[in-house]
């Protein structure tokens, strides 16, 4: 058997989880790729996970509770099952960096360069896979509304279709001034 890895004891003592971690924590407990943590096996390991973090090695008794308490809480639009906005909320991610640039059509270089640095965090000069997700998420909230990890796909494809000039899978900064200048 592999040892079980918790993303959540990482974060423990962060005010706030950034939002590429968050793509890859949502990545981890979606294990069937659902766009929803909606099985009891997902959900227990949340749970279990987050009374580790806190830590505690919780009971049977204790992770049937905090379960029952995501549904209470955190079940916003009552379906019984967690989306993407919902675990940002329990979660208590960042902010949504780009709210900084709301009412501007386009950005200076520097604050595009800003804007890369954030999502970038393997610091490879460009932005792939969970990083341009968390940037996608930011951007389509923007409009005040939370995403569902499909649309987020869908939206990342298109955006990688239109400017992803080099056809390399990721947004260079030249390719995000494209979309932002
Ligand atoms: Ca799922
Ligand atoms: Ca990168
Ligand atoms: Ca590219």
């Amino acid at each position: 058997m592999t040892e079980r890895q918790n993303p959540l004891l990482k974060f423990r003592d962060a005010l706030a989880i950034d939002s590429v971690s968050f793509m890859k924590i949502w990545s981890h407990y979606d294990r069937d790729e659902s766009g929803y943590l909606d099985s009891r096996e997902e959900l227990e390991a949340l749970a279990r996970d987050l009374l580790e973090a806190g830590g505690r090695e919780g009971t049977s008794l204790e992770i049937d509770d905090l379960i029952s308490g995501f549904e209470d809480i955190f079940d916003a639009d009552g379906d019984n099952r967690l989306g993407l906005g919902e675990l940002a909320e329990l979660l208590a991610v960042e902010d949504n960096f780009l709210t900084r640039f709301n009412g501007r059509d386009a950005l200076t270089t520097a604050e595009i360069e800003a804007l890369c640095a954030h999502y970038d965090r393997d610091h490879d000069g460009a932005l792939a896979g969970d990083e341009l997700l968390a940037f996608v998420r930011d951007l389509l909230r923007r409009e005040s509304r939370e995403p569902t990890r499909a649309e987020l796909d869908l939206y990342a494809a298109t955006l990688l279709r239109s400017f992803d000039t080099d056809r390399n899978g990721r947004l260079d900064i030249s390719e995000l001034g494209e979309l932002l200048a």
